[in-house]
């Protein structure tokens, strides 16, 4: 049977639903677990919510604009610092956040004015910037403001500025997805093809799904430059609000993230003609097909071969050495949803490593094909899973590590199973030759650090109900 309730989950036997393990002659004709529906109540989820996609995933990416969220100073807070997305101006997006900060009254008699005010006094703090995202979100929507009203009233007012409008509040979707979805098709709708770039060479392409975590745009900045492809833009690495005007420029979109970002692509297909090439950008094999695709597409083949040959050179030798100390070790991929099938295999392959367990948060019907096409059989795969199942799935398995983010990765600590972040990294960037190496050094460094040791020596823990699981895999 290769669906699965979990014991903690007898109460809400719907969960069945969501796991599944595969097994030998198994395919995605056969099996999937449900996915990209309602949390099921008395599931402690571990989603975001679909204001958070548009903002804390894509437009708090680029990097010289004011992010405006019109709500109470929560939505904005809890958004801002989670994700590190450095740029080359001195980490601009990274250092402020702006909230309209509403407040009870403001439920009663309407936000608008509040908002108005709000984007004005921004636009007077920060003289130098001229553009910027509004966000709407559950309480702002819930009474009806107008947020596109206002923006162009204070565009025409100002003159100089221009104000693009995401109107995702929370509630709009099951989960963060939703919120990525709805930004990809409002700026297509709204500002693509609003400006020229500046063209400087014949192959011109667009990065669609790759947000400069911690460098990884840079990584892939560097290779193109090399081969001579001008990128349009970086949907939103390091990306200014112009250049992603200038989208519809581009002869072909080379798409990573196809769960956040696969709409845009899509849209820039249909509208522009333009057309969609996906690709994995982490991992050390997979960037070198990655560049040969994009190689190939241009007559570039040559160039894709140079930048793969030096790179290969520098960091060849590096990944064989940690390859020598992972392989064989079990991991578990608990994020979002692509990072498990871009991950599963690259980390088998480059690496030696076996992926046991993957949990996606929001990942959509396609993501698991791809995900259970890749990984192992035996494995287990969970769709929104929680908190209790990751307990009961550790005592199910051996880990030596876990991707995920920081919340589980707490979790886990204390049943001394070491967590890399899954989300932000560690030590980045993750993309790319380089990107192959610090993640397997990041992991390498997880797994053998002497603090496991000297942490179960600890007589407290011991006295901890927690020390029982742990105790299996000292
Ligand atoms: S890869 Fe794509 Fe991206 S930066 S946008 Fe994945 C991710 Fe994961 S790490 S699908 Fe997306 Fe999230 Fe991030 S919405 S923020 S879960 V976290």
């Amino acid at each position: 049977m290769p669906l699965k309730l979990f014991c903690c989950d007898e109460c809400i036997p719907e969960r069945q639903n969501h796991v599944y393990i595969k097994e030998e002659g198994e395919d995605t004709t056969q099996f999937l677990p449900l996915s990209n529906i309602e949390t099921i109540p008395g599931s402690l989820s571990e989603r975001g919510c679909s204001y958070c996609g548009a903002k804390l995933v894509i437009g708090g990416v680029i990097k010289d604009c004011i992010q405006m969220i019109h709500g109470p100073v929560g939505c904005a807070y809890d958004t801002w610092h989670t994700k590190r997305y450095p740029s080359d101006n001195d980490n601009f997006q990274l250092k402020y956040i702006w909230s309209s900060d509403t407040k009870e009254k403001h439920i009663v008699f309407g936000a608008e004015k509040q908002l108005k005010k709000a984007i004005k006094e921004a636009f007077k703090e920060f003289p130098e910037i001229k553009r910027m995202f509004v966000y709407t979100t559950c309480t702002t929507a819930l009474i009806g403001d107008n947020p596109k009203a206002v923006c162009r009233e204070i565009e025409e007012e100002l003159g100089d500025v221009d104000i693009f409008v995401v109107e995702c509040p929370g509630f709009a979707g099951v989960s963060q997805s939703k919120g990525h979805h709805e930004l990809n098709i409002g700026w297509m709708r709204d500002k693509v093809g609003t400006l020229e770039p500046e063209i400087t060479s014949q192959y011109t392409i667009n990065v669609i799904g790759d947000y400069n975590i911690q460098g990884d745009t840079y990584v892939l900045q560097k290779y193109l430059d090399k081969m001579g492809i001008q990128v349009i833009a970086h949907f939103t690495g390091n990306v200014t609000y112009d250049q992603l005007r200038c989208m519809h420029r581009a002869k072909l979109n080379v798409v990573n993230c196809a769960r956040s970002a696969g709409y845009i692509a899509n849209e820039l297909k249909r509208v522009y003609d333009i057309p969609r090439m996906d690709v994995d950008t982490w991992g050390f094999e997979y960037i070198k097909v990655a560049l040969r695709k994009i190689g190939s597409f241009f007559g570039l083949e040559d160039k894709a071969e140079e930048v793969i040959a030096e790179e290969v050179a520098k960091y060849e030798g590096k990944l064989n050495w940690y390859k020598e100390r992972l392989k064989g070790k079990q991991i578990c991929i608990w994020t979002g949803g692509p990072r498990l099938w871009h991950w599963t295999k690259a980390l088998e392959d480059d690496l030696g490593m076996e992926v046991v367990a993957m949990s996606s948060k929001f990942g959509h019907q396609e993501d698991f094909e791809k995900v259970i096409a890749r990984g192992r059989v035996g494995t287990i795969y969970i769709d929104d899973g929680n908190e209790l199942e990751f307990f009961e799935v550790l005592e199910s398995i051996h880990a030596d590590l876990i991707l995920t983010g920081p919340r589980v990765g707490d979790l886990v600590k204390k049943l001394h199973i070491p967590y890399i972040n899954g989300h932000a990294y560690h030590n980045g960037p993750y993309m790319g030759f380089e990107g192959a190496v610090n993640m397997a050094r990041d992991m390498y460094n997880a797994i053998y650090s002497p603090m496991w040791g000297l942490a179960g020596k600890d007589p407290r823990v011991v006295d901890s109900p927690m020390w029982s699981l742990a105790e299996k895999d000292p």
